[in-house]
């Protein structure tokens, strides 16, 4: 029989120094290890949990590159490549200071759950730099792009790793990666997602991510006989995942009280609109320019939005933004409902507290997979020579995340009804990739 602290304790001693990922593996295993010693007591002969928390290669690598005033700037570059037991590496690339390795390994197993998932033929990778994009040139982007691929090139390919966009890597990053990767190897194929629409990449992959976290927002409504008009939503971040967020509930009839970043929170009484939406984005980092325009608006700087009374609250900023305070402060303030746009935005107390409030709590392995599953379908549509229109991909995003609700239902509903969408994910998420690990023999 497997035995959770025994395992954790394995697991802690083989990565030293590396928190983000021994939280990620905690979360996971606490359900699959009971769920094993349940149902596939061959798993533990297997070695399948050791097999799955080791990476199958990590590679880092120096990248050299000019600044505009023609001093030498050195960054470490990185790509772990987690799993391929059931398709090729798929995962983000992160640009941001704060990125080692310990934030890449588990953004890299988390990405293994959730790409299964999405029910696509494809494996968890992550990478990204340490490099800080903020207050970069665009020349400066471009040459550190440049630099990037010219070593990552060697390690990834349409049928063996494909990265795509994460914190600090958007379309145009994509466009400088992808341009190197093509100038060096002579060809075009379908290396990266995320690529604009007139050179290979998919209608709706932008939104994906947004928007699919509230078509699971809104299975998970359907589930209780409700929807989403007309209820308030806290959301946090206001980068790629959290404008596309906004952007559905409003068109689905909510009330969008609050988008962040790490300066502060806007708060706006009123909701923002699409015209409002509109106008944020072309603020870039300044939100809190924003209440000069709208008087209903006030700027929190250094604050977090959890403060704010709302039904539904969507963490999509980053890792460990939300706490177990401000999780008190959600259910003490009748929040119904958390669903994770970002990569484990929840601290592991956090998550506690909503399971124990028994609110709705929906991973971001669920809840944010639209993201991949565009990427998974900007794939197919590479590998076929073709380019679908916006309506098919919007439709089968939608199915995923349906498909994704029922699956986080079939594994995760107790006894009482109420459902853990957390264990829900990781098994529903883990059968598929441990049966894929068993047939293919010991690698
Ligand atoms: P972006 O770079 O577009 O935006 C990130 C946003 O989060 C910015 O507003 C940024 O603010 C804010 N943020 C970052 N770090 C902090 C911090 N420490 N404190 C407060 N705010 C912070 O990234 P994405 O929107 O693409 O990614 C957001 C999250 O969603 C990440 O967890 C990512 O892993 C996850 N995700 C992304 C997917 C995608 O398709 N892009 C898919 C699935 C998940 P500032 O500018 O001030 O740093
Ligand atoms: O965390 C994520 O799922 C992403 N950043 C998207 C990955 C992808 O390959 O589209």
């Amino acid at each position: 029989m497997l035995n959770l602290t025994k395992f954790l304790g394995y697991v802690a001693e083989h990565n030293p120094n590396e928190p983000e990922f021994l939280q990620a593996v905690t979360e996971v295993v606490e359900d699959l290890i009971p769920y094993i010693n349940n149902h596939h007591q061959d798993y533990e002969t297997l070695k399948i949990l050791e097999r799955i928390a080791e990476p199958e290669r990590v590679v880092s690598f120096r990248v050299t590159w000019l600044d505009d005033n023609n001093v030498i700037q050195v960054n470490r570059g990185y790509r772990v490549q987690m799993n391929s037991a059931i398709g090729p590496y798929k995962g983000g690339l992160r640009f941001s200071p704060t990125v080692n390795l310990s934030i890449l390994k588990f953004l890299a197993f988390e990405q293994v759950f959730k790409n299964s998932l999405t029910g696509l033929p494809i494996g968890g990778g992550k990478g990204g730099s340490d490099f800080n994009p903020k207050g970069k040139s665009d020349m400066e982007i471009m040459r550190f792009c440049q630099s990037f691929m010219t070593e990552l090139y060697r390690h990834i390919g349409a049928e063996t790793d494909v990265p795509a966009g994460d914190i600090g890597v958007g379309g145009r990053e994509i466009g400088y990666l992808y341009g190197q990767y093509k100038r060096i190897q002579n060809n075009f194929t379908g290396v990266l997602t995320g690529k604009g629409v007139h050179w290979g990449g998919s209608y709706i992959r932008p939104e994906a991510t947004g928007y699919g976290l509230l078509y699971f927002v809104s299975c998970v409504l359907d589930n209780n006989n409700d929807t989403l008009e007309g209820k308030t939503i806290a959301i946090s971040g206001a980068g790629n995942v959290a404008y596309y967020a906004a952007e559905k509930a409003i068109l689905l009839g909510a009330k969008v009280i609050t988008l962040s970043n790490s300066s502060g929170t806007l708060y706006d009484e009123d909701g923002f609109t699409l015209e409002k939406l509109h106008h944020l984005a072309t603020l870039g980092r300044d939100i809190q320019e924003f209440t000069k325009k709208y008087k209903s608006a006030t700027f929190y700087a250094e604050q977090k939005p959890w403060q704010f009374k709302c039904d539904i609250a969507l963490p999509c900023a980053t890792q460990n933004e939300l706490d177990k305070n401000d999780a008190e402060i959600l259910v003490e303030n009748g929040c119904i409902c958390v669903a994770e746009g970002a990569n484990m935005p929840s601290t592991a107390e956090a998550v506690k507290v909503f399971h124990a409030a028994k609110i709705v709590y929906a991973p971001g392995k669920a809840a944010n997979a639209g993201g991949v599953a565009v990427s998974g379908l900007e794939m197919s549509q590479n590998a076929i020579g073709q380019q679908w229109n916006t309506q098919k991909v919007d439709s089968q995003l939608k199915a995923i995340m349906e498909n994704i609700h029922r699956t986080c239902i079939r594994y995760g509903k107790e006894e009482c009804g109420y459902i853990n969408y957390l264990r829900g994910a990781n098994i529903g998420g883990f059968i598929k990739v441990a049966e894929a690990m068993k047939a293919q023999g010991v690698v």
